[in-house]
């Protein structure tokens, strides 16, 4: 359409405020901490901060067990804090969003603790209340109403013995789902967010928000479903993508964002979710969500026991699922592109190269996600081409997903040797250590101790040390930001022309096949005008790659005139650009290209 939504042009820089940057000393990271550090996300350019949630919470999943979403954790500040954050970002013009977690509360939330306290309650039925199942016993084995398995090991049913019933929570016992069957359960929720709307927030990342509409029978049975490798059963057809999901989001937008002028970014987070339905997700002349994050390409690596039994990456396939959902949402919806967040291991450890070509491969794997069409997410570090924690005992973790895995680990038939080498490969904590700020004790994180040890290395991998180099990770970072954002970053190179090919070009991808190249083209058919393309080429391994570009990439390619937009290797950029008339490239281990082609 001719009115393109600012987030189009935006990237989002994702904060996990317990490890970003500690301004009280407690070990622990806080809002004052993220405020003083705003100027290094105006420096990379960015103009969204999405902020993983502070509100007031028993900390069982770090704040994604709330207890109050009108109120911020002590140990994260206060509402002036929050108020504070907010003034001195918009200064930078950058807008804040806030994480919404409405698919469960804390166990401690005033709600809950209503709704446990007797059977006819008024809240009782905002939350997933069901007797044992017929013929058992409540507390014995088997008498859950239904076998399935939580997120976080064991079953997703908790007794609550003084009523005698059971609470559904997919996640932890403190995370009990809310019941958004319940009207007055949405109004709560609608009002809540409008409320942090009016305190000036630019928008709303929601969590896993394709499970609030579950799949109720008539007389609201819940289905067991097939058995997986814990021995629990895999509820996900269940609570994944419910039938209410599209009433629930239009319902959501036309209450909470329709009665305020402006436009806001909103994003779902999706597990599970199936192209099609991302589709209708995000197709904007639904109203529902203006983007979602799959995680189909977050699942490429995981092995028969699940995530913690991890198998190597076949790049084809990453290649191949990356450019379906190019395609599937070319027309209609748009894409969050991702390859971190406070749940998934560093990049560069998982897919990258994380010693010897650290540098180069941070780079192009950041170069790859960047050029593809949708809004690029970093999380704080990425930027840094931070490592995974390196830890290789189980007492270092801190995460609860970690931690009760360990004791599923017999029972999966897995060793200790390999839950160990699962952690260590796919732990959350992996991105979840301090952010490493300068070679100062602690990286500059805390004062005090920091409440997950720091990531080996940050004596030389850091902010300070980042922003010094001109050829740092940082530096490639803020030159793929400077892309999409257009003339107004200022850069050599780059102009509006530039900007609308990275946001708006037809996306193609080029040798499909190949299991170390990847290449592909954004192209846009100007009216009147000349055919204007990039191509990105990217060598995604360890040795020297040779193209030849005919064969390789086809005929439609042609790089003579060429000029090379960013690069992961400095001395690529001018006459060296375009070797013997384009006919071949010579790629060095880990390098990629974006050229604009003439
Ligand atoms: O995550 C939901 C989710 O599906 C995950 O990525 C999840 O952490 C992973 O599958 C576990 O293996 C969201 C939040 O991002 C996560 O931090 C929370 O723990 C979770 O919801 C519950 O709120």
């Amino acid at each position: 359409g001719t009115h393109r939504p600012w987030w189009h042009r935006s990237v989002v820089y994702q904060v996990y405020p317990r490890s970003f940057a500690d301004s009280d000393g407690d070990g622990v990271g806080d809002l004052r901490g993220i405020t003083s550090r705003l100027d290094h996300l105006a420096a990379l350019g960015v103009d969204v901060l999405w902020l993983s949630p502070v509100y007031r919470s028993p900390q069982d999943d770090n704040g994604y067990d709330i207890s109050d979403y009108t109120d911020v954790d002590p140990l994260f500040g206060d509402l002036a804090a929050m108020d504070e954050l907010i003034a001195e970002a918009a200064k930078r013009e950058i807008g804040i969003v806030m994480d919404l977690v409405v698919n469960h509360t804390s166990d401690e939330h005033a709600w809950f603790a209503e709704s446990r306290s007797s059977r006819d309650n008024p809240k009782r039925d905002w939350y997933w209340w069901r007797p044992a199942r017929e013929g058992f016993e409540p507390g014995t084995p088997g008498a859950e109403p239904t076998n399935w398995g939580s997120f976080f090991s064991g079953s997703t049913w908790q007794l609550d013995e003084a009523t005698g019933e059971y609470y559904l929570h997919l996640f932890s016992r403190k995370q009990p789902d809310l019941n958004w069957e319940n009207p007055e359960v949405r109004q709560a929720v609608y009002a809540m967010m409008r409320w942090w709307l009016e305190r000036g927030v630019a928008g709303f990342r929601m969590d896993v928000i394709n499970l609030i509409s579950k799949h109720v029978g008539e007389h609201g049975e819940l289905t067991d479903g097939a058995p997986r490798a814990d021995g629990w059963g895999n509820g996900a057809p269940f609570y994944t993508d419910g039938p209410r999901m599209h009433e629930f989001l239009a319902e959501m937008h036309r209450e909470v964002f329709d009665p305020f002028p402006g436009t806001y970014l909103t994003v779902g987070e999706t597990p599970g979710v199936t192209l099609e339905e991302a589709r209708l997700y995000t197709d904007p002349e639904r109203r529902e969500v203006d983007m979602v994050f799959q995680f189909e390409h977050m699942g490429l690596d995981h092995g028969v026991l699940g995530k913690f039994d991890p198998v190597p990456l076949h790049l084809p396939d990453l290649k191949a699922n990356l450019a379906r959902w190019q395609d599937g949402l070319a027309t209609a919806g748009w894409n969050a592109l991702y390859w971190n967040n406070h749940d998934q291991p560093r990049i560069v450890s998982r897919w990258g190269d994380d010693g010897e070509h650290r540098v180069a491969s941070a780079k192009t794997l950041g170069t790859i996600l960047h050029l593809h069409r949708g809004t690029p997410y970093v999380y704080q570090g990425e930027e840094l081409g931070m490592r995974n924690a390196g830890f290789t005992a189980l007492t270092q973790y801190r995460d609860l997903e970690s931690l009760n895995v360990a004791g599923d680990a017999e029972t999966m038939g897995m060793s200790t040797e390999h839950l160990l080498a699962g952690l260590a490969y796919m732990s959350r904590d992996n991105a979840r250590t301090p952010v490493a700020w300068d070679d100062s004790p602690n990286a500059g994180f805390t004062t005090g101790t920091p409440w997950l040890s720091l990531a080996p290395g940050w004596e030389r991998i850091n902010a300070a040390a980042e922003r010094a180099n001109s050829d740092s990770v940082f530096h490639h970072y803020r030159r793929l930001v400077a892309l999409r954002r257009g003339a107004a970053a200022g850069q050599d190179g780059i102009d509006d022309g530039v900007a609308a090919l990275v946001i708006d070009g037809a996306f193609a991808l080029l040798a499909p096949e190949h299991e170390r190249l990847w290449a592909f083209t954004r192209t846009l058919e100007t009216e009147g005008g000349p055919r204007e393309a990039l191509l990105v080429v990217a060598n995604l391994s360890g040795e020297p790659l040779e193209v030849d570009v005919a064969a390789e990439l086809g005929d439609a390619v042609v790089l003579e005139g060429a000029s090379v937009l960013v690069a992961s290797h400095a001395d690529a950029y001018g006459d060296a650009a375009v070797p013997d008339g384009g006919a071949h490239l010579a790629l060095r281990p880990w390098e990629s290209v974006v050229y604009r082609l003439a």
